[in-house]
């Protein structure tokens, strides 16, 4: 049986067809038999439980909407998002790496790559033979991406790409990286990189906090050669990449409120079960005020998310209501596990529960792929007309 009951006070499972919620179902309990049960292990050793990825592909989290003829599972937008939800109530660092294998590698393979290219490397990434990383923040660009210093230049069959990217998710163990830089004339371009290729390193990046159980590193090109027919022909520009977050970011406005989902359904069933006073610490008003309070911001967002959702269907959800949602769905996810964490009392900062672990993770997902910040300020300059960025 599930792990959890969906919190779904307003009957949205309704809006639901039969075939998300098999997916639902199928997702939640591959999470409570294989993530759920090492999850808390792997994140306290900052090791990434590479054994999952097989089950991770079997379950189909790699690259859902891509069509089948490619590997993908041919999936609307709310399977994908449902898809993100439940990996991610398991753990956020589970979902990046779903997350960066089906939006930021497939996705643009897929939507800009070439025929011999999306055969060469969708299915093998569809079926986890295959783990790809992106490569966009660079040292001295995160939040401003388009003044990346990467660059290649043309060397007849081949073109010579030096730079550095950094904190790149996946990076230490992917068999190939997507990678954007400039041309000599600075327009941007995405390049397929495998590993092996002469001059390309990934080192790993150590000492996280959080999402511990997800590999980050950095990708650095020292006059690696890459050849023409590895470069992604059909965009050109920062449409590419940000076409790419797109994607990533409607999985995190879904994903994020998968945490926020455990948090809440744990501090639930231990206001239930923790006795103070002579009572359940749930019978106290204040500790009613906080679950009130979650299930209203968790219904929110579910909300806003399933429209997100049906928009995206029918390819009308705009970035800006992308990053509404995902800026929404992670603030709520904070807000909640913090919350949270305090009506376990001191059980809250052990790894005993999940609690603690999803807080961690969050101060990740509230900077990655765009920060908090960036993404009010495109809110903000959709509803005036005005960018702040310039
Ligand atoms: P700007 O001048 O506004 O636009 C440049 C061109 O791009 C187009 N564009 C978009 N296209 C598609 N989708 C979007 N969301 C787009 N946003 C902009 C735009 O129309 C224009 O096209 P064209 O044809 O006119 O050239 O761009 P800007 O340089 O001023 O930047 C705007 C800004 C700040 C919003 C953008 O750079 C931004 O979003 N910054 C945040 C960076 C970010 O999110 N990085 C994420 C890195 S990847 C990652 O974090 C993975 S974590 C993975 C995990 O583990 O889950
Ligand atoms: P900065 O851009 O230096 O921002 C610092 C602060 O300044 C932030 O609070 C920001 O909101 C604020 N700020 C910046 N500009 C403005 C402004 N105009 N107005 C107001 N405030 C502003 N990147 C990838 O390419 N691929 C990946 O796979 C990937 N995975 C990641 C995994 C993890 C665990 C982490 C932590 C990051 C990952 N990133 C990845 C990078 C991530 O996208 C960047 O960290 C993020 O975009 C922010 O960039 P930055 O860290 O350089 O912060």
């Amino acid at each position: 049986q599930d792990q959890y009951e969906s919190p779904d006070y307003y009957l949205l499972d309704e809006l639901l067809s039969e075939e998300h919620k098999l997916i639902r179902s199928t997702v939640r309990q591959w999470v409570k038999k294989e993530l759920s049960p090492v999850i808390e292990d792997f994140a306290q050793r900052a090791e990434f439980p590479k054994h999952l990825v097989k089950g991770l592909a079997e379950i189909g989290a790699f690259g859902p909407t891509i069509p089948e003829e490619y590997g993908g599972a041919g999936l609307d937008y709310i399977s994908y998002g449902i898809i993100m939800q439940e990996l991610e109530r398991g753990d956020s660092g589970i979902r990046s790496t779903a997350s960066v294998q089906g939006s930021l590698v497939m996705y643009p393979i897929f939507a800009f790559g070439s025929e011999e290219q999306k055969k060469k490397y969708l299915p093998k990434l569809a079926s986890g033979e295959f783990m790809g990383c992106f490569g966009l923040t660079e040292p001295d660009f995160g939040s401003n991406p388009s003044g990346m210093v990467t660059n290649f230049k043309d060397a007849g069959d081949h073109v010579i790409l030096n730079g550095a990217k950094m904190w790149i998710s996946n990076a230490p163990f992917a068999d190939i990286a997507v990678v954007w830089g400039k041309d000599e004339n600075g327009d941007v371009h995405g390049l397929i990189l495998e590993r092996g290729m002469e001059g390309f390193l990934t080192p790993e990046t150590h000492g996280k906090w959080s999402l511990r159980a997800s590999a980050t590193g950095e990708l650095v090109f020292d006059n690696v050669r890459v050849p023409k027919e590895n470069i992604l022909p059909n965009v050109k520009g920062m449409k590419g990449p940000l076409g790419c977050l797109n994607q990533a970011r409607f999985g995190i406005s879904w994903g994020a409120l998968g945490a926020a989902m455990d948090c809440y359904d744990t501090a639930l069933r231990y206001s239930k079960e923790r006795i103070q006073f002579d009572k359940p610490i749930g019978g106290f008003q204040l500790q009613q005020k906080k679950l009130a309070e979650m299930i209203t911001e968790i219904t929110k967002g579910q909300l806003l998310v399933w429209r997100l959702g049906t928009l995206k269907n029918e390819n009308r959800a705009t970035p800006a209501q992308i990053s509404m949602a995902k800026r929404n769905s992670v603030e709520t996810a904070q807000i909640i596990a913090r919350d949270a964490r305090q009506m376990l009392g001191g059980m809250g900062i052990t790894g005993e529960y999940s609690i603690m672990r999803h807080m961690m993770n969050l101060e990740s997902v509230v900077t990655y792929e765009g920060t908090h910040d960036i993404h009010l300020l495109i809110t903000g300059m959709d509803v005036t007309g005005l960018n702040a960025f310039k």
